[in-house]
Formats: structure tokens, C-alpha cells, sequence
């Protein structure tokens, strides 16, 4: 039933794309793919994918001061710049609008969210200057780009992640783009006490031991577990201190990273988002180590 259900869903696809096709030159579908090679939307996506959301994609000219999507209407396209600049701009709650961002590099995309989630658009983009863009319909857009799509969930991931429970879909889109993947092996160190550190991690599966060194004894002292949905890593980046801890492997894990500058570009203050969960973070060492003491003198 499963594979009926796929080869059906296939098929309604392929008749939705040629449906939507538009027609465009061989050198403009390949601008159009040199523009989207680093666009995290179509990262995951493979050749052939790629090939069929160009397809449906439809040139539109723009001049200075067009406004290409209004905050609050329904989302019927999404838009991919070929040349040209535009700002994003969100009205807040006293009606004043905020430029929050300016997209001026061919291969930009912007207006997916309103056709991912069925929300009313979320900001206003204006042209800035005369220009080209590239749209696709919202039908055409779930068809080709709503797959199984690992930047989505990535971001589901990281919406799961205490410090990261804030920021907004876009920010987390914006930081699930600069983000990479690492597989570490059963007891390897990770970061290590006394190192200078540039990279924050986040647990996606597996567990790691966080320990310190006794400064009397020298032995390690175990602090804390981390496990799937934990971050370590922020002190270091934080307060440009050496790392204050060395976290081990204890499974084989999967984390993801990104280094401060692309952190900090994307959250802005990176101080003020973690100091909030420090707190939680600092009374749950300090259960675990009462634990620890207690388990202790009952050993004794
Ligand atoms: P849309 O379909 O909602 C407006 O239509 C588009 O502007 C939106 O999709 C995004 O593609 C794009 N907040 C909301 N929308 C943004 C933002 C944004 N940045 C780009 N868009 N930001 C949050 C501001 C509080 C900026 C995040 C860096």
C-alpha cells in the first residue's frame, strides 16, 4: 500500500509539474541552477528534482518600489532573484515597519513560508531597484519542494533545542543554512578543557559525559550527561574563556555545529539567549552532583 501510495503520489506530481511547466531558454534554466546550487531550500534536492521545480519557475520583471509580497495576504508564490535588490520589512505591533533583512545576491529565495506552513505572509518584500525574479505557484511549490526535505528537518531539530526555543522560523532557517554535521566515534573527545573554542554543538543523537578536572586532585570529575537535544560548547564562545570542561563520547553521536560568527550572525546577541537557560542548566549540575555526593557516602 505504501508503494501504491508513493507511485500514485508520483504520478500526481509529475502531471501537477508539466501542468505548471514554463517555458525558458537553456541558458536561463541554467542561470537559474547555478543560482540555486548554494540555496539550503534545494540543497537535499537531487538532479532531477532540481530540473522540475526549474521547469515550473516563471521570469518576472520588477522596478524600483514594486512590492512583490504584502505581510498578511495569502501566499500564491515563491520567489527566487536572478538581479535586482530587495528588503524584507515586518511591521511590528505599534504599525511601524522594520527593514530586518536585504536579499542582493542572485539565488536568494524568499515568501516559502507562507506556502510551507499556510500562514499569511510573515513580512513584506519591496524591489529596492529594477530587477528579475524567478516564481513559482504555491501548487508547483508543494510539489517539488514540500518532499521529504532535510532542511526542514533540520529545522525541526533545532526547534527542539532549549536555548534555540526563541528565535523564529526564519532565524532557524537562516541557522539550520550555516549549520554542518559530525559523526564522533565511542570515546572521542570532543572539546577538551584548557583549548580555546570557536564551535558550538548541539546533541542530535547519542550521549556525551561532561567532566572537569579537580584542581586538587587532578582526577576528572564527571558534571553532567548530555544527550539528544543538549548544546555544549557556548561558554568558550560566550566569554572567550578556554574551554571550561572536556565533553567525551560515550555512544556514537551525531552533533551538529556551526562555528560563533555564523552563530552570532544569525541569533544576534548570543550572550543574552543562553544566560536565560543557564540558569536551568546550572541547578540541574547541581542536582546531579548531589545525586553524585549521596550516592557516594551510601557506597561508604
Ligand atoms: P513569506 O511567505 O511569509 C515574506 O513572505 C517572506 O519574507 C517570508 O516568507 C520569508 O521568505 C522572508 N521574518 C519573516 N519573513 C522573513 C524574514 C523574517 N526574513 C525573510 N523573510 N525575519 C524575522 C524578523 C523578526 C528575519 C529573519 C532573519
Amino acid at each position: 500500500a505504501e508503494r501504491r501510495s508513493t507511485e500514485v503520489n508520483s504520478a500526481m506530481d509529475k502531471f501537477v509539474l508539466e501542468e505548471h511547466a514554463k517555458p525558458k531558454t537553456e541558458e536561463e534554466t541554467a542561470r537559474i541552477g547555478q543560482h540555486i546550487q548554494s540555496n539550503f531550500l534545494f540543497l537535499h534536492m537531487t538532479a532531477k528534482q532540481k530540473a522540475s521545480a526549474i521547469s515550473c519557475m516563471e521570469k518576472i520583471d520588477v522596478s524600483a518600489g514594486d512590492v512583490i509580497i504584502k505581510q498578511g495576504d495569502a501566499g500564491d508564490k515563491f520567489y527566487i532573484v536572478d538581479s535586482g535588490t530587495y528588503d524584507v520589512g515586518v511591521r511590528n505591533e505599534d504599525g511601524v515597519v522594520m527593514t530586518v533583512l536585504t536579499y542582493e545576491n542572485p539565488g536568494s529565495a524568499f515568501g516559502e513560508l507562507s506556502l510551507m506552513y499556510g500562514k499569511p505572509r510573515a513580512a513584506t518584500v519591496t524591489a529596492t531597484s529594477g530587477g528579475q525574479l524567478w516564481a513559482i505557484n504555491r501548487i508547483a511549490f508543494r510539489s517539488c519542494m514540500m518532499k521529504r526535505n532535510t532542511a526542514m528537518d533540520l529545522i525541526s531539530i533545532l526547534k527542539k533545542v532549549d536555548i534555540l526555543k526563541p528565535l523564529t522560523i526564519p532565524q532557524l532557517q537562516r541557522l539550520s543554512d550555516c549549520m554542518a554535521e559530525e559523526t564522533r566515534e565511542e570515546n572521542d573527545v570532543v572539546i577538551k578543557q584548557g583549548e580555546t573554542g570557536e564551535r558550538i554543538y548541539i546533541v542530535e543523537e547519542g550521549e556525551l559525559i561532561v567532566t572537569q578536572k579537580d584542581e586538587d586532585s587532578g582526577a576528572e570529575r564527571e558534571m553532567m550527561k548530555l544527550k539528544k537535544n543538549d548544546y555544549f560548547g557556548e561558554r568558550a564562545l560566550m566569554y572567550n574563556e578556554e574551554r571550561s570542561a572536556t565533553v567525551v563520547a560515550c555512544t556514537e553521536v551525531k552533533l551538529l555545529t556551526c562555528n560563533r560568527q555564523a552563530f552570532e550572525e544569525v541569533v544576534g546577541d548570543l550572550k543574552l539567549i543562553i544566560a536565560k537557560d543557564q540558569k536551568s542548566r546550572e541547578s540541574r549540575i547541581q542536582r546531579m552532583s548531589t545525586y553524585r555526593v549521596n550516592a557516594n557516602i551510601e557506597k561508604v
